[in-house]
């Protein structure tokens, strides 16, 4: 039996819940303390601050720790034949290279500025060791009172949000590869719905700041949050979502 160990609100592993019930891995879902992992994470795990998700199979020591490699993998297992509606078996190579290119951005230099964007204090220590990536995206990020370091941040995800809105804008393009949704929608979507959740500072907050970013997110990005509305509302999601999710039940026969 195949277990994913996961936390409910990680969009790495929402991720993963979504192909993985897509897909129709029978599996249990492990939900997990980030506060206070289990040992058996930490056994299983060789990073030195394991990280979920991962999916393992216990009878034949079957691991895998990257977020990438669990949607890949289920999706790819026996030919392919899980993957119904062609979110990225049957994709032409060009296809599958820019969700990959998607992807990578999402992961690297968009959740980089998500969570600047979205917890600026955190990161204003300098001594982050975050730094070198300050260093390699934004060299001015470090000299930036709150308001602008979390500005700043949020532009650079809009940067990659107006990428996505023009894909969208295509015609006969609901989603990010035109008229089917498909492994780069999953791929990134629970990210760019914690970039639409992200909830204005309590003070000092202007109209200029806009004081509602999620106003302001629909109106710079009307086909996205379209595209996330949908997504949102989709049975799938609703059901990985589910506080009483366990993993894929196949049907009872
Ligand atoms: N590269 C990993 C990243 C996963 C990740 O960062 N997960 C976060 C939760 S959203 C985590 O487990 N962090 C460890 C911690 O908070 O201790 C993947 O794609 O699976």
């Amino acid at each position: 039996m195949y277990i994913l160990y996961s936390f409910r609100r990680c969009p790495y592993a929402m991720r993963c819940r979504m192909v993985l019930e897509y897909s129709r891995l029978p599996f249990l879902l492990r939900e997990i303390s980030l506060k206070s992992k289990p040992p058996e994470l930490r056994q299983l795990s060789d990073k030195e601050t394991p990280t979920v998700p991962i999916l393992h199979q216990p009878e034949s020591g079957f691991l895998l720790e990257e977020s990438w490699d669990i949607m890949k993998w289920a999706l790819e297992r026996d030919a392919g034949k899980f993957d119904t509606e062609n979110w990225w078996v049957g994709l032409k190579q060009e296809q599958k290279t820019w969700t990959e290119q998607i992807c990578s951005e999402n992961d690297g230099r968009f959740k980089f500025f998500l969570d600047r964007y979205k917890y600026p204090t955190r990161y204003r220590d300098a001594f982050d060791p975050d730094a070198r990536y300050l260093n390699k995206w934004d060299a001015t990020g470090t000299a930036l009172n709150e308001k602008q370091f979390r500005d700043n941040a949020r532009r650079n995800c809009e940067q990659t949000l107006a990428k996505y809105e023009e894909c969208l804008r295509r015609p006969d393009s609901r989603f990010l590869l035109g008229r089917r949704p498909g492994l780069a929608d999953v791929a990134v979507m629970s990210f760019v719905r914690q970039f639409a959740h992200v909830t204005p500072p309590k003070e000092n907050h202007t109209e200029h700041d806009t004081g509602d970013y999620t106003r302001h997110f629909t109106r710079n990005f009307p086909a996205l949050s379209t595209w996330l509305t949908t997504w949102k509302q989709s049975e799938l999601f609703l059901t990985i979502m589910d506080k009483c999710y366990s993993g894929y039940s196949p049907p009872l026969a």
